[in-house]
């Protein structure tokens, strides 16, 4: 039974979202409480999410691509890193790279996500090299790669400014950023997990040069360690003000923390209710940012497809050759079928649809599943 005080707050907080009214740090704050029904602020971010994105579900066929795991930083939430002679340190070669082009392209692929390590001893041209020979030899593959981590790297190597790095790999073949690397802004926290890295001015300074420039990026928030509420909900506000600036984030991926090697795995995983609440709530609060991603690599098959009656549009992809979170304990599969992928969907109620990292509809050959070509951008409803 809810307390008539709660169910009054709730109103308030429904009447704003349906007016199109910005929900602010207390709204959120009673919305991450458990003192608020799930299942109410579920229906609520369920109601945002088919006003925005209707009845689809929307998904892609990518495949990963970790060059290295060598890294320099040493975050305490991070399973995949390795120090450069410890037995599963690696370094790909050019071949074992353009091999991974090849089969993405074998496989229908129209994106490679890639991330890696800051390896201490490449250089900014070994980076650049991989987007330059990969766009070079498959064109057709769009090229996410590089978080704002990395960036700030490449400029600690070159002494250039991000938007000319930015500007470089864009001519070479960058075709946008994913979203890592946020982890929590709040300096309470990012002190804790990962107090070396790149900070949360950088964090967003990288992403508006991104913008200014054209590129599109994501955005991701990591949660269920050592942060409280108040963090996630000022960690999505600031998200939210350089939204208000730019435009240019497409997807907010929440993710949840996978404890196992890492140095905190006393923590306990997230709980599945967790996963759904900060689902529902991103949703409701990043009102300017057009999609809400349930990663089911990270979330599971079952919550990935809960999540999206949760404020979830879209579900990643099949994916190929994923690391960090497999390494960080995830049991889900290491990749799923076009079939099996747009089932789970089907499944959750809504309507597969194949988009690109753009968000672009994707249009198959009946024929011959590799064959592709772009079609009209998804319809988003931002504004009420
Ligand atoms: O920044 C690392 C997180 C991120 C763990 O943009 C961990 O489309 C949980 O950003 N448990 C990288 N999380 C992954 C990422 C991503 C994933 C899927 C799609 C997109 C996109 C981006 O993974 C890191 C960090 O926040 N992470 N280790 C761990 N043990």
């Amino acid at each position: 039974m809810v307390a008539p005080e709660i169910q009054d707050r709730l109103r308030v907080v429904r009447d704003k979202v349906e007016q199109g009214g910005r929900l602010t740090m207390e709204d959120g704050l009673f919305l991450s409480s458990p003192e608020s029904p799930l299942q109410a602020v579920g229906e609520l971010a369920n109601y945002v999410r088919e006003r925005i994105n209707g009845n689809v579900g929307y998904y892609n066929i990518n495949t990963h691509l970790n060059p290295t795991n060598v890294c320099v930083y040493r975050c305490r939430f991070c399973a995949f890193r390795s120090d450069l002679r410890d037995p599963k340190g690696y370094v790909m070669s050019d071949e074992q790279i353009l091999a991974r082009g090849q089969e993405a392209v074998e496989n229908g692929c129209t994106e490679m996500h890639i991330v890696g390590g800051l390896h201490h001893q490449l250089g900014y041209d070994w980076y650049r090299g991989i987007i330059e020979n990969l766009h070079r030899a498959y064109p057709q593959i769009h090229l996410k790669g590089w978080t704002a981590v990395e960036i700030n790297w490449f400029e600690f190597l070159t002494k250039m400014s991000s938007k000319d790095i930015l500007e470089d790999l864009r001519d070479a073949g960058l075709g946008s950023m994913p979203g890592g690397g946020a982890e929590i802004f709040h300096p309470e926290v990012r002190d804790q997990i990962c107090e070396h890295k790149a900070n949360t001015h950088k964090w967003l300074e990288i992403h508006q040069s991104a913008h200014e420039i054209g590129l599109k990026t994501n955005c991701t928030m990591l949660y269920g360690h050592v942060e409280q509420a108040y963090h996630r909900i000022d960690h999505l506000l600031k998200l939210r003000g350089l939204q208000d600036k730019t435009g240019g984030f497409q997807t907010f991926i929440p993710l949840a923390f996978h404890p196992e090697n890492t140095k905190l795995s006393h923590l306990k995983k997230p709980s599945a209710l967790m996963d759904l609440r900060t689902m529902a709530v991103s949703r409701l609060m990043l009102d300017n940012v057009p999609h809400v991603k349930a990663y089911w690599i990270m979330l599971g098959i079952g919550t990935a497809q809960t999540a999206l009656a949760y404020g979830a549009d879209d579900i990643d992809g099949t994916v190929r050759h994923e690391l960090i979170y497999h390494d960080a304990g995830a049991t889900t599969p290491e990749i799923l079928s076009v079939d099996q992928i747009k089932q789970l969907i089907v499944e959750a109620g809504r309507e597969p649809v194949e988009r690109d990292t753009v968000y672009r509809r994707v249009h198959r050959n009946p024929n011959d599943f590799k064959e592709w070509s772009i079609g009209e951008d998804v319809p988003v409803l931002l504004s009420v």
